[in-house]
């Protein structure tokens, strides 16, 4: 797997070059995976810096869990917020959180806009939710021409200037089953996958954890133990299929994850407390 390409380690660089001028850093986190989708080397190249975790996505993840995930960053010490980027879930209580987070001391920091950063793995949804914070005061920002605006610094409101920045994972994963979470939620391109491998894994978790799911989203009345069969068989129900009449399996796996990934088989937490 190739998951680091350059542009990743220049990301980096860009992420610790920024950061001077930044105030606090927005972490966003797949609701999904709160501990699997965390970069470990954020946490370095942060350092003090007042950290908000943004916990993305959760429409698709379980809410139970969701809160569970809260507490244990509110116990950290990190201000959390709770939010769907897509629907808009959680948005409006962005701005009263960055502006508690931030220390206000002196005056200089009182006259210009609070900068935060907007970090995260590929995908966790950093673009969407930065479009969302500024839509939401788009109109008002409509009614004051001439501002300029950076061409990376996004302005949202009168008070918060936000960095997008690319998404970025790291060069090893020490667990194994994090690169699978990771995989399965999106995070590394399909391009340098093993879907059916990927695919294998998320059957096994879903048999394990939510069978119903599997029976429902497919309509089977009983599942065989075995995985690559269980492939097979979601293949041939969905009609994805060979010459010759056996299933597909590199079409019935992408099938299978598009589905996971858009939330048709149900809200899961991958990532246990
Ligand atoms: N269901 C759901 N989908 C989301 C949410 N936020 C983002 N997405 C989707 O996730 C995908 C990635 O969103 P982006 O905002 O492009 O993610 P990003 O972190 O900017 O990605 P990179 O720039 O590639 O690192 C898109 O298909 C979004 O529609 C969310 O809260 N819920
Ligand atoms: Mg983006």
């Amino acid at each position: 797997m190739q998951w680091f390409p350059g542009h990743m380690a220049k990301t980096k660089r860009l992420i610790r070059e920024q950061l001077r001028l930044c105030d606090a850093v927005f972490e966003l986190l797949d609701a999904r995976i709160p501990s699997s989708s965390r970069n470990p080397m954020i946490k370095e190249i942060l350092g003090t810096k007042p950290r908000i975790v943004v916990l993305n996505k959760i429409d698709l993840a379980e809410p139970g869990q969701t809160r569970t995930w809260e507490s244990v960053f509110i116990d950290e010490g990190h201000p959390v917020l709770k939010v769907d980027s897509v629907r808009g879930t959680g948005i409006r209580a962005v701005t009263a959180v960055v502006q508690k987070a931030v220390p206000r001391t002196g005056t200089a920091l009182l006259m210009r806009p609070l900068r935060v950063m907007v970090v995260g793995i590929p995908n966790v949804g950093k673009s969407s939710f930065v479009n969302r914070l500024v839509g939401q005061r788009s109109a008002r920002a409509g009614k004051r021409p001439g501002l300029t605006r950076g061409k990376q610094w996004i302005r949202v409101g009168r008070n918060i200037e936000l960095l997008d920045t690319p998404g970025v994972l790291w060069p090893k994963f020490e667990d194994p089953e994090v690169g699978y979470r990771l995989a399965v939620t999106g995070a590394v391109r399909e391009e340098v996958l093993d879907v059916e491998d990927v695919a294998r894994w998320l059957l096994n978790w879903l048999l394990a954890n939510s069978p119903t799911a599997l029976k429902k989203r497919f309509d089977l009345r009983a599942l065989p133990g075995e995985c690559a069969d269980l492939l097979d068989l979601i293949g041939i129900k969905r009609g994805l299929l060979l010459p010759g009449g056996r299933a597909d399996r590199t079409k019935t796996a992408a099938a299978l994850l598009k589905d996971f990934q858009e939330g048709r088989l149900g809200r899961f937490t991958l990532d246990e407390t």
